[in-house]
């Protein structure tokens, strides 16, 4: 791709109506576009990385054995009725009329019509556990929508959904996608600890947010600072070492602050592994038991008896990952950023020094270009003829995590590469190659 052909709208200046860095970044470097409060239309940069963690989170869900399927963003009221949710949820749902004068809503979460898909199949205890996940948009008409992506009204959410026989079989569901969540925000380079919370309008009594630490976080956290070096590598997919996970992390204090009580902090935690900060909710799981299997009579047959189902549910902020991850890698103070390269919106970026009369570092690039095309690496030129040093500018916010430089340092075969933010080398094609691959594994 040439950056001239691109669609990438930059801002020479910070906005001024983002009030924190990912927010700005975002509108600076032109990877979303507000169309009206709190709903954003997803423009190439921001789409290409939202399109990248979609794919992560999609992989660890296939990963424990979740089916993928897709529900559609406009739901009958009538199940919602059922559950008695439908008053309940408030003015946070948005409702609508279709012709007939039906009453519909924007799903702002999906209990209700999973569970209705559930009930008109599955009748035999013998089919359980069924585990069924979609990734699609989501309305909720919040109050005040702030900080761009992070909390906005239209978002784009993973969510999934458990259905056991009994308690023991849905606690294990749980801790599944327990021990998944540490995966996938592990692969997505955020260290994001586990914190008892509240149920909100989903219920139940068993919660876990995941919250990675950011000054900017509107999650206020409390927490035992021996939480991080909890390590899940060798936790296999089974029952007594997913719970032996779930009890390491639990030995220690972790809340939010619905569940903050001031006396066990004080008494659980010793000062100097207290950790009182804030943090961003980057996804949610529930245990819920038969909240919506009994009013919405989901069962099955358990050797001629009939048993409501269990069930949970576990969501992740896709859309809101975007801006977590710019949170957690973004150097306002030096403007540079650095994507992981599992999300990056390019892996390389190729920048010729390029004046009005000599385009022959542009045709160098071209070709080298092409050779890391062939590889499967997905390339950026600046074709433009902006000054070498407004290049760099520009790159460092855009934060491609590897560029090549292309200019009076490149002699023969040897071209000027680097980590974005390191000191560059001279490096032969075929090297540069093999390190970006293997930074993608
Ligand atoms: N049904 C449950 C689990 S699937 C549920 O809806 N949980 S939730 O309300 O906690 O949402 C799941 C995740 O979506 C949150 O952890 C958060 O990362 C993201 N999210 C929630 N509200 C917003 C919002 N207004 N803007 C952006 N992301 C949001």
């Amino acid at each position: 791709m040439y950056f001239t052909k691109s669609f990438i709208p930059i801002l020479k200046n910070n906005p001024t109506e983002a009030k924190i860095k990912s927010h700005q970044l975002m509108l600076r470097i032109g990877m979303i576009k507000q169309s009206s409060a709190g709903i954003y239309s997803w423009l190439p940069l921001g789409f290409k990385v939202m399109k990248k963690i979609e794919q992560i989170v999609r992989e660890e869900q296939n990963r424990i054995g979740v089916q993928e399927i897709l529900m559609p963003t406009i739901q009958s009221s009538d199940i919602w009725k059922e559950s008695g949710r439908y008053e309940d949820y408030g003015e946070e749902m948005l409702r609508i009329k279709d012709r007939q004068n039906r009453e519909m809503l924007y799903g702002p979460t999906n209990e209700e019509l999973v569970t209705e898909i559930f009930r008109s199949s599955i009748k035999s205890y013998k089919s359980l556990p069924q585990l069924l996940y979609h990734i699609q948009w989501k309305f909720r008409d919040e109050l005040r929508p702030r900080f761009g992506i992070m909390r906005c009204r239209e978002f784009y959410m993973k969510d999934a959904y458990s259905f056991d026989l009994n308690d023991e079989e849905a606690l294990f569901s749980y801790n599944k996608f327990f021990l998944s969540y540490l995966k996938t925000f592990k692969r997505l380079e955020l260290s994001a600890i586990p914190m008892a919370a509240d149920t909100g309008p989903i219920g139940g009594n068993l919660s876990h947010e995941f919250v990675i630490l950011a000054e900017t976080g509107e999650s206020k956290i409390y927490t035992d600072k021996r939480i991080f070096e909890v390590n899940s590598d060798n936790t296999k997919l089974e029952k007594k070492s997913l719970s032996v996970l779930r009890n390491k992390f639990e030995e220690f204090y972790a809340v939010t602050d619905e569940k903050y009580n001031e006396k066990d902090f004080m008494e659980k935690v010793n000062d100097k592994y207290r950790l009182n900060t804030k943090g961003i909710e980057v996804g949610h799981i529930f245990y819920f038991g038969d909240k919506y299997s009994k009013p919405m009579n989901a069962s099955v047959d358990f050797k001629g008896q009939k048993q409501f189902v269990k069930m949970g549910s576990y969501g992740i902020g896709v859309s809101r990952l975007v801006g977590a991850i710019i949170e957690a890698k973004y150097d306002d103070k030096n403007e540079i950023m650095k994507w992981p390269i599992s999300v990056a919106p390019y892996e390389c970026v190729i920048i010729p020094a390029i004046t009005k009369n000599d385009d022959s570092n542009l045709v160098k690039a071209n070709k080298v270009s092409n050779l890391l095309n062939d590889k499967n690496i997905d390339i950026i030129i600046d074709d433009t003829d902006e000054n070498f040093s407004a290049k760099m500018k520009k790159f460092n916010l855009i934060g491609i995590p590897f560029q090549i430089l292309i200019g009076k340092n490149t002699e023969g075969d040897l071209l000027e590469f680097r980590e974005i933010g390191k000191e560059s080398q001279k490096l032969k094609i075929n090297q540069i190659i093999e390190i970006i691959n293997s930074k993608k594994k």
